[in-house]
């Protein structure tokens, strides 16, 4: 095998034989540790109250309860937020949702924890709560003041406009819905020392926010995680407030402690996707050309802070999506509620912003009597002119124009457009809808300093690699790109190289693994460590052949240099005898990066990854159900580490995606109670809800940046794959109308909202 063949290998996930045999270790299955305890939390059943009195007697005395803790038994910060200090580990008299953590109560078993906490006797004294952004706008009730991008002069250029175009929008929230579910692991070591075992995306934060509440240094505190059963976003911050809740009652009682929540109390208690509501006002020409827009975006942030400013900044920079917008104003407002803190969930708030521009060009077109596709294309970014974002980042790689194209001619559009259309005449209940949307998704953290990460390399006597880096694996496969690089680095095959398990004392200060950065930073960091190790082993090869300027290559498992060469692991004996150092480290940050984060200009991307889906639907409008009947997909992962993680990544993101425009519903009561907090009435998508035809390819490129190998993150950027399934079932609404009617549509399109949305368009339909 060729080192290039090693690299753009297809490898299964470095773990796929664990995962289907049971054998693949969460933190769940470690081996507890003798006198290792269960907590369980008790919650809030107010959404927004003072708490007057506490009664735990009948808590304490329950059976097999070890210990009872509330917010006063925290030794350092009662708090847990990410970027502000507004989000307590445990409600100190005041709580602000319902579900939000009171007391945490340690027992022998985890049924004896969780039965104990039914029991307390909380006495409240309510307060006005508000749940929805609408309502939050209405009172100006944020969590940070509103933020906006504004590029041209966008006011006047609506004055002026040939037609104009107003609206609103609602786009639902969504649960993440990682597998496995919120755990934590909790053992103290020797000198007041934790060691935590965590679900998390972000172990450098869990250690800092663990640290900061038992006011210990960050030091003695180890934060591992071997893999996720999925993140999504739900553990970027949201795993803290478990990781210290474990820590707090580990470090009280001496104790290892084990925290892990049943589905119920996690959906309770963890903030999901923000749901946004728009108010937009667009001015366009006869070609359906926009020639301004302006929107206002009002997201559900929750009872506090934690990631919705950057979430609502992602949202402001994708409101354009494949756009060119030349007069644009978007705003974002983070509507504070009493609901769960929304917090990351794929796409993070890029699907949000980029879905309202998508229904906008979707209203256009049927305003105009066009193809919703012909006004897309026609509002594409250009290559070299039109090409500016609204903060002020030039697009230097658009494929947008070939990759549509492609995917046009692959997917038979135009042929299949036309039968529909035919179907759609004869057929008076069941309305088929076809519809192609492109996407655009800035790739870097919009926060600039995030965009760093290290790696330790190290290799042993036998020629075995062992790679630490940053990054978490969640199921993305980063640790399986990670050793494919590193393997291709040294010409080593696969087997050879592993990665192991994140750990806060292997490399420190590690940003999130999120904004699909994974492999773009930490790939980069491992490789710049083997290629450490390479050179010191170049330096002993050419020492050997007495030739310092001898060529020394690394391939197949074998150092060649001159006449002679050397098995890998015969080379790193040698270099041992010579006491070279064999292992090394690695840093990487990205270039380029400015972002002014107050006027919301700058260069907040190192690149663009882009695509596009085209979906056929059949939507029943006696029922309001539909069927996925057909989806094309066309995504660019630049030259993919991996193609065949990458397109599990690409139709994982299209199928979540799906998901949140169509059957995931949040419930909440008019108590604010989430209703929908288990499967049984939350719906993700299962097996039958895949296209009965999907047809997935990676678009053929190459990234215009020198990134790990060219190539483009992947993670999240598919999910806005799915929009064409929203307008695919808006276009099949529209044909009872004869297209003429733009049926009111908001997300998700449940069967509720698709048969109203056809009423709508059925009774304004001309005759
Ligand atoms: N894929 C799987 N299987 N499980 C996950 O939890 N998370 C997504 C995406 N793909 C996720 C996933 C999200 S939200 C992000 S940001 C990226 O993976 C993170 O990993 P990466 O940066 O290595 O792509
Ligand atoms: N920015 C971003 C962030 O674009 N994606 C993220 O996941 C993120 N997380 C924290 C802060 N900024
Ligand atoms: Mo992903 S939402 O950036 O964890």
């Amino acid at each position: 095998m060729s080192t290039e063949q090693s690299l753009s290998h297809a490898a299964p996930h470095e773990s796929a034989a664990l995962h289907t045999s049971g054998e693949a270790t969460y933190i769940d299955d470690l081996l507890e540790l003798s006198g290792t305890l269960h907590a369980a939390l008790g919650l809030s059943e107010q959404a927004h109250a003072i708490i007057n009195t506490i009664d735990l007697s009948q808590v304490t005395a329950s059976e097999g309860v070890v210990a009872v803790l509330q917010a006063g038994d925290i030794t350092g910060i009662n708090d847990c937020g990410p970027i502000n200090q507004d989000d307590p580990i445990l409600a100190d008299g005041l709580v602000q949702y319902i579900g939000q953590p009171i007391f945490a109560v340690v027992a022998h078993t985890l049924e004896q924890a969780r039965m104990a906490t039914h029991k307390a006797k909380i006495d409240y004294t309510p307060l006005p709560a508000l749940f929805t952004p609408e309502e939050a706008q209405a009172q100006q009730h944020f969590v940070v003041p509103p933020m906006q991008c504004v590029q041209g002069e966008p006011a006047k250029k609506l004055e002026t406009a040939p037609h104009r175009l107003q609206g609103t929008l609602k786009v639902g929230g969504q649960e993440q819905f990682y597998l496995e579910g919120q755990i934590s692991y909790a053992i103290p070591q020797e000198d007041n020392g934790l060691h935590l075992y965590c679900s998390t995306q972000h172990p450098s934060e869990m250690q800092h926010l663990v640290a900061q509440a038992l006011k210990l240094n960050k030091h003695q505190i180890t934060v591992e995680i071997r893999r996720m059963g999925g993140g999504f976003g739900g553990k970027e911050s949201q795993s803290a407030i478990f990781a210290c809740i474990a820590s707090v009652c580990a470090q009280q009682l001496q104790r290892p402690i084990k925290l892990r929540l049943d589905r119920d109390d996690d959906m309770m208690i963890t903030g999901k996707r923000h749901c946004f509501y728009y108010d937009y006002d667009v001015g366009y020409d006869k070609h359906g050309r926009i020639v301004a827009a302006a929107v206002n975006m009002v997201l559900r942030a929750g009872f506090s802070t934690d990631l919705s400013p950057p979430v609502a900044a992602r949202a402001v920079c994708h409101f354009d999506n494949a756009y060119y917008l030349s007069d644009a104003q978007i705003k974002a407002s983070c509507g504070q509620t009493n609901t769960q803190s929304a917090t990351a969930f794929r796409g993070f708030g890029g699907p949000q912003g980029a879905l309202a521009i998508e229904m906008i060009m979707d209203n256009i077109a049927r305003e105009l009597g066009e193809d919703p596709l012909t006004i897309r294309k026609r509002n594409f970014y250009g290559k070299t002119t039109r090409n500016v974002t609204p903060y002020d980042q030039v697009v230097r790689d658009n494929v947008i124009h070939e990759l549509v194209a492609e995917l046009e001619v692959s997917s038979d559009y135009a042929k299949r457009q036309v039968e529909i259309k035919t179907f759609n005449q004869s057929s008076p209940v069941l309305k088929k809808g076809l519809a192609l949307t492109p996407l655009k998704f800035g790739i870097s953290f919009n926060v600039v300093h995030l965009n760093q990460a290290g790696a330790l390399v190290h290799v042993y006597l036998d020629g075995s690699v062992l790679v630490n880096h940053g990054g978490t694996e969640m199921g993305q496969g980063l640790h399986t790109k990670i050793a494919q690089v590193v393997a291709n680095e040294l010409g080593l095959s696969l087997t050879h190289v592993k990665a192991t398990a994140t750990r806060t004392d292997k490399v420190a200060n590690t940003s999130a693994t999120a904004a699909s950065t994974g492999a773009d930073l930490n790939a980069m960091a491992a490789m710049k460590a083997a290629h450490s190790i390479k050179q010191r082993l170049i330096k002993v090869a050419r020492t050997l052949v007495n030739d310092s300027q001898a060529e020394v290559i690394f391939a197949d498992d074998t150092v060649q240099c001159n006449a002679d060469h050397w098995a890998f692991s015969e080379l790193v004996q040698l270099a041992y005898e010579q006491r070279v150092q064999l292992w090394a480290d690695g840093f990487y940050k990205t270039p380029k990066l400015n972002w002014d984060k107050d006027a919301m200009k700058g260069n907040p991307f190192y690149y663009f990854a882009y695509g596009a889906s085209v979906s056929e639907v059949l939507v029943d409008t006696l029922t309001g159900e539909f069927k996925l009947l057909r989806t094309d997909l066309l995504h660019d992962a630049g030259e993919a580490l991996n193609p065949a993680i990458d397109i599990g990544q690409v139709e994982g993101g299209f199928i979540q995606g799906v998901g949140w425009l169509t059957t995931e519903e949040l419930v909440w009561d008019a108590r604010g109670k989430l209703m929908t907090h288990a499967p049984s009435t939350y719906k993700i998508p299962a097996v039958n809800d895949c296209p009965e035809i999907f047809n997935v390819q990676l678009f053929e490129n190459s990234n215009r940046e020198p990134t790990i190998m060219r190539s483009k993150a992947v993670g999240e950027p598919p999910l806005l794959l799915a929009f064409s399934v929203f307008f695919a079932i808006r276009d099949a609404i529209a044909s009872v109308s004869n297209y003429e009617i733009n049926p009111p549509l908001d997300a998700p399109a449940t069967p509720e909202r698709i048969l109203n949305a056809v009423t709508q368009a059925r009774s304004q339909a001309s005759p």
